[in-house]
């Protein structure tokens, strides 16, 4: 298993008798473990994925000549998939997540159901459409991030006299991973609305959740909380960026939290957001989480493993397992990722190593 150990070499006759004994194995579903072993237990991660960009004028060129011939509830997610060069025919970004860009043109609805994968949605480009969680509108702007987490109807509606497009972050390679997959439809287009914009964040995005006495006694949601606007993250993380030093390998940082549990804001996909100030360039990193970024503001460049990238407003970039990663900002650089974090905590599997 450690390539400075070798094993004792094997003789001509006896790997000749070894495979015989694996052709009469093999049509009975068997085989030795001694042959896969190095490569089943490996001293590092080892993963197909590999480091890739998108940009987003490229990405939403195609998305617009798709919006001209499939209407959202004809696809019923009019989505263009960012995938893994190293994952081909997988629909994955790493293999733990997913990515695509939705477009949702003005007057479409993208219609209710819901499934056991969670999600999140980043938007990039629009303002004015919903997307509603369990017949509640969360209003979008620009960079605002919203969550359907798993197991919640949710519908998206356009209003708005603008395309609107988003980033999706799902784990559907999780689930399937875990043959763990439904989901339904929901007989109506929308889902009736039973709540007025607005009401959860201000029961639950204020530090603050609602008291009931005795038998009245309220059960929290798993998820309360489902809308975490621009405004919000942008200006908590310029008031870090100014009491704080940077971190030296991932700059200023603020994670998402699902105020139930105070931890990563679904079960499977921790989201975060980084502010680098200009000039600054971070030291190497490698963790074992897999990570979907976005560029919110400003431009710089990122090495990942052999890769170098110029970044530019809403590029897409992803960071697999281990890959050695280092920032520079050339202006004041705004990041937003999703990554598999809090899967791997879970497990007690998460790494780290900062150099
Ligand atoms: C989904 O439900 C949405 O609700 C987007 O917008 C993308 C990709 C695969 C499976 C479900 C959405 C999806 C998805």
């Amino acid at each position: 298993m450690h390539e400075n150990q070798p094993h004792p070499p094997l003789a001509n006759e006896q790997r000749a008798q070894l495979e015989t004994l694996y052709d009469e194995m093999r049509p009975r579903h068997l085989y030795p473990l001694w042959e896969v072993l190095s490569a089943l237990v490996t001293p590092e991660p080892q993963t197909r994925a590999v480091p890739a960009k998108w940009s987003y004028n490229d990405v939403r060129g195609y998305l617009m000549r798709a919006g001209d011939l499939i209407s959202a509830e004809q696809a019923e997610r009019r989505v263009v998939i960012l995938e893994n060069p190293g994952l081909p025919g997988e629909s994955a970004i790493t293999p733990r997540l997913y990515a695509g860009l939705q477009l949702v043109l003005p007057g479409e609805i993208a219609p209710c159901h819901r499934h056991s994968q969670s999600a999140l949605r980043f938007i990039m480009e629009g303002d004015g459409a919903y997307t509603a969680v369990d017949g509640e509108k969360a209003f979008m702007k620009q960079f605002d991030l919203i969550l359907t987490p798993n197991w919640r109807w949710h519908d998206h509606g356009n209003p708005s006299a603008n395309p609107i497009i988003w980033l999706d972050g799902l784990d559907i390679p999780t689930i399937r991973a875990l043959d763990a997959q439904f989901a339904e439809r929901l007989d109506e287009t929308s889902h009736p609305e039973t709540e007025p914009p607005g009401s959860t964040r201000a029961k639950f995005g204020r530090g603050l959740r609602p008291l009931k006495a005795g038998s009245q006694r309220q059960e929290i949601p798993r998820e309360p909380l489902f809308h975490y606007p621009y405004a919000e993250w942008s200006a908590s993380l310029d008031a870090l960026a100014l009491s704080d030093a940077p971190d030296p390998h991932i700059g200023h940082a603020l994670e998402f939290l699902n105020p139930s549990t105070g931890g990563a804001v679904m079960p499977t996909i921790s989201a975060h957001v980084r502010l680098l100030p200009a000039g600054f360039e971070t030291r190497t990193r490698r963790s074992t989480e897999s990570a979907v970024f976005t560029v919110i503001e400003g431009s710089g460049e990122v090495e990942i493993g052999d890769q170098t990238y110029q970044l530019s407003p809403r590029d897409m970039v992803v960071v697999p397992s281990w890959a050695a990663t280092r920032w520079r900002a050339d202006s004041k650089l705004v990041l937003f990722a999703y990554t598999d974090r809090v899967i791997q905590e879970k497990l007690c599997l998460y790494r780290e190593f900062c150099t």
